[in-house]
């Protein structure tokens, strides 16, 4: 039983949907300690990366093959679907796992399509207490009483993230948060929650 931490994030359907208050109340109820909180719209750094990668390239292309191989990216394509991720921004860096998967392109646009709420959470067990909390990852399989079981409807809208270990907790509150903007404090409940 050991002292964890977690990153928490509601994502930006749980941010439109007013869903804020009674997804951070569940952690905060369980007994888990707040590490720290701030609503951050995410920087669409892969639709960004990609449009450097794609100008470079064609420059690069320019001078060394001439305009014959100047083609137009195949129809139907958009940017993001139609080249594969850098993953160099904080948001690919995130899902860095999962970034050859086909839905990869629309998770990202989906993360970065409004702010979302980064949270730290400390306590015993936490990573794995909190992924039972959330429930599984298609809320249709999620359990009544978790999040998602209780206020999501599909995988691609499943309103709240938690790291899957303690070291992708720790890897990712550092992706989210900068220095300062965590902190460690005592919670006088503490002895009423760990023997
Ligand atoms: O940790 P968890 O969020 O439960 O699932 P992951 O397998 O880490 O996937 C991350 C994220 O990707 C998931 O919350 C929704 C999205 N996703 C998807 O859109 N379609 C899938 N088939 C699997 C995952
Ligand atoms: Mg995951």
């Amino acid at each position: 039983e050991e002292v964890e931490q977690t990153y928490i994030m509601i994502k930006p359907d749980g941010v439109q949907r007013g869903l804020v208050g009674e997804i951070l109340s569940r952690f905060e109820k369980k007994g888990f300690k707040l590490t720290g909180l701030k609503l951050f719209q995410c920087p669409k750094e892969l639709a960004e990366d990609l449009h450097c990668s794609l100008v470079s390239c064609y420059v690069f292309l320019f001078f060394v093959l001439g305009f014959a191989t100047l083609e137009p990216r195949p129809e139907g394509l958009s940017e993001t679907t139609s080249l594969p991720p850098r993953g160099s921004g904080k948001v690919c860096e995130h899902y860095k796992d999962l970034q050859s998967k086909p839905f990869f392109p629309k998770l990202i646009d989906y993360i970065t399509s409004g702010p979302v709420v980064c949270m730290g959470w400390e306590g015993v067990g936490v990573v794995a207490s909190a992924r039972k909390l959330i429930g599984a990852t298609n809320p249709l399989n999620a359990e009544p009483g978790t999040i998602r079981g209780d206020l999501a409807v599909q995988t691609g809208r499943n309103v709240v993230h938690g790291s899957d270990s303690p070291d992708n907790g720790k890897r990712e509150i550092g992706l989210w948060f900068k220095e300062g903007e965590l902190c460690a404090w005592t919670a006088v409940q503490e002895p009423w929650l760990v023997e």
